[in-house]
């Protein structure tokens, strides 16, 4: 039984994690306020940012806050283009997002995101000093899928729990 509490105790920190479809049901599009957007969310470190847009119309570069200032998309970190993008926010701090295509992101899709540290309490183990952290914001891009094949975390704990709620009647 030890196993499964460490187990719950784990999974009930992952659901906390909240996906932001950017734009809400507007999407990654022309003619959306982003910045009204933004002000009614906040993120932690291992939220999920979900761009849903027309992949034949735009994209989703991953930039550096030069570029995002500049809106330039000459060397972006990473670049989602399928339609679908979820970028998970990690580490804590600022992580900017850009449409590369024509002129959109000077006309508004650009999208600046702070991002704070985790509020769970599992402990962090102390970066070492020989580690160099000035590595650029390492988001993970993870093109496509509407995920509806995937098990989300959701389910996955409300499965994982019947399991337990099963080994307990068994018992
Ligand atoms: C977004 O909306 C805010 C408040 O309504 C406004 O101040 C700002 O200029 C708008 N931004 C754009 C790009 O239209
Ligand atoms: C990390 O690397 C940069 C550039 O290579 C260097 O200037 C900086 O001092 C390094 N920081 C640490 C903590 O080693
Ligand atoms: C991603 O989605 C696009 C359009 O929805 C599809 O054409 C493409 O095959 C998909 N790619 C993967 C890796 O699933
Ligand atoms: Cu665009």
């Amino acid at each position: 039984m030890a196993l499964g509490v460490l187990l719950l105790l784990c999974c009930a920190t992952w659901v906390s994690a909240t996906d932001h479809t950017v734009g809400d049901s507007s999407g990654w599009e022309l003619n959306v306020n982003y910045t009204n957007w933004i002000s009614g969310q906040s993120f932690v470190v291992g939220d999920k940012l979900v761009f849903k847009y027309a992949a034949s119309q735009h994209n989703v570069e991953t930039v550096n806050a030069a570029a995002y200032n500049a809106c330039s998309s000459s060397s972006p970190i990473s670049t989602g283009t399928t339609g679908q993008t979820t970028i998970t926010l990690d580490p804590s701090g600022k992580h900017y997002f850009i449409c590369g295509i024509s002129n959109h992101c000077s006309q508004g899709m650009k999208l600046e995101v702070d991002v704070a540290e985790s509020s769970s309490t599992s402990p962090s183990p102390p970066s070492s000093s020989t580690t160099n952290t000035t590595t650029p914001p390492s988001t993970t891009t993870t093109d496509n899928n509407s995920g509806a094949g995937s098990l989300s975390p959701v389910h996955a704990t409300v499965a994982f729990m019947g399991l337990v709620v099963l080994k307990l009647g068994v018992f």
